[in-house]
């Protein structure tokens, strides 16, 4: 049996209070009790960033690697012991850009590997310079007139690179998150989940309030093996048009 004393590393969350991380974390923990997840089924991967900070909080067989390259360290470990849970933390930044190659490539493999994007719409840890997932008009440090690109849709990316399992949650409604997560896990092949992550501190439009304001549920009638479907949903984005759950399933 694991419980959540024997998750707890000898170190304090350092993220800002009310970063997303936290609830990110805790779903996390809860959902590693309630599927007995430990150290001879389990191993976690993540990349450089603040979200990568969370191996530091949860006491499971971790490795952080080199900035944009999670997914390709974790497919070393699936590959050299079929038998483990890997689970991939990676931000925007991290996965879409520093390793956008490797996140494409995995979908396409359909690799078995339960990835978790923890989506800011910022690089927070260098201090919230624009990422590929920013918005158009955006200004930043690094875009101080305002981002002039497109901005990437991850579960868009991932349903036509070829993912079988492809989700959005908002961190705040950690119960659904924790159920997500299970369900991903429990999924054969690549589950894709972009956890709609607040950044507090350096972004100022992707809050608390705009999520809670702006997303929900898939409904009961929603079809989630029609990938036609869930390609046009994933492309959803904004005042009231924000779509959570389980957007592709195969
Ligand atoms: C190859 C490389 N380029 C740049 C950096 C500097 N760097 C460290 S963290 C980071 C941003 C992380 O952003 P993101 O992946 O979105 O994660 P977050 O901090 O938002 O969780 C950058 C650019 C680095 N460590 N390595
Ligand atoms: S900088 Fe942003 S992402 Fe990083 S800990 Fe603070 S609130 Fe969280």
């Amino acid at each position: 049996m694991t419980d959540l004393a024997d998750l707890t590393t000898p170190f304090s969350p350092t993220w800002c209070p009310g970063c997303g991380n936290l609830s990110l974390w805790t779903a996390f923990k809860n959902a590693t009790v309630l599927e007995n997840w430990d150290n001879s089924n389990t191993v976690l991967v993540a990349g450089i960033g603040c979200h990568g900070h969370i191996l530091n909080f949860i006491k499971l067989t971790s490795f952080e690697t080199l900035h944009g390259r999670p997914i390709p360290v974790a497919t070393g470990i699936k590959t050299v012991n079929p038998r483990l849970n890997i689970f991939v933390f990676t931000g925007d930044g991290d996965c879409l850009g520093e390793g956008g190659n490797h996140f494409l490539h995995a979908c396409r493999r359909n690799e078995n590997l339960t990835i978790i994007i923890h989506n800011n719409g910022v690089y927070a840890l260098t201090t919230g310079q624009t990422s590929p997932t920013s918005e158009k008009g955006y200004q930043s440090k690094s875009t101080p007139a305002g981002n002039t690109d497109t901005p990437l849709s991850p579960l868009a990316l991932a349903i036509t690179a070829g993912a079988t399992f492809v989700a959005r949650e908002y961190v705040g409604d950690i119960n659904n998150l924790t159920n997500t997560i299970i369900k991903a896990n429990q999924h054969e092949g690549i589950a894709i989940i972009e956890a709609l992550q607040p950044c507090v501190t350096f972004n100022k439009k992707l809050t608390h309030t705009f999520f809670r304001d702006n997303c929900y549920r898939l409904g009961k009638d929603y079809n989630s093996a029609d990938k036609l479907v869930a390609y046009n949903k994933s492309l959803e984005f904004g005042i009231k048009k924000i779509p959570l759950g389980v957007f592709y399933e195969v």
